[in-house]
């Protein structure tokens, strides 16, 4: 039992970590690695849209899945806006790093969305799911407005 206790414990520590433990050999990794985790958030996020939006039909289980998708990519892109990546030419703008505080409170607002998203999933109900994936996605386009380049 005391050994269960200690790899519960272990294992919280390292989930917990995890963004943290993204470390990369050169920036260049680092920003592939954020530019990938976007990418794996907008498919599943966009899988959820498009029910959203009556283009597929609704699929609870389905819905689910790519919330709680969501909700875990939603955590890791951060780590890959390191300062020595400024100088790696992509659409992030310098903002980003002349106002970090601010750009982590926005991103603080997508990590809050998206595990509301992925409780509202768990409802099965169409409404409330439309109405977190809105909220989401404006956490999404707030950042995209102030910190990427068109
Ligand atoms: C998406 C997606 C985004 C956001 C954004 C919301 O589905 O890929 O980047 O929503 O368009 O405005």
């Amino acid at each position: 039992m005391k050994n269960a206790v200690r790899i519960v414990v272990a294992a919280a520590v390292i989930v917990s970590a995890l963004p943290a433990m993204a470390q990369f050999q050169k920036p260049e990794d680092a920003v592939k690695y954020r530019q990938a985790s976007f990418t794996v958030m907008a498919a599943h996020f966009g899988r959820i849209g498009a029910m959203v939006q009556g283009k597929v039909p609704f699929d609870a289980k389905a819905a689910q899945d790519n919330a709680a998708l969501v909700e875990t990519m939603s955590k890791l892109p951060w780590a890959g806006f390191g300062a020595d990546t400024e100088s790696v030419a992509s659409k992030a703008k310098p903002e980003i790093w002349k106002e970090k505080a601010k750009f982590d409170q926005s991103n603080e607002k997508l990590l809050a969305a998206a595990t509301a998203l992925n409780t509202a999933a768990k409802s099965g109900n169409l409404d409330t799911i439309k109405k977190a994936f809105g909220e989401t996605a404006a956490t999404c386009k707030a950042c995209h407005d102030d910190y990427r380049a068109k």
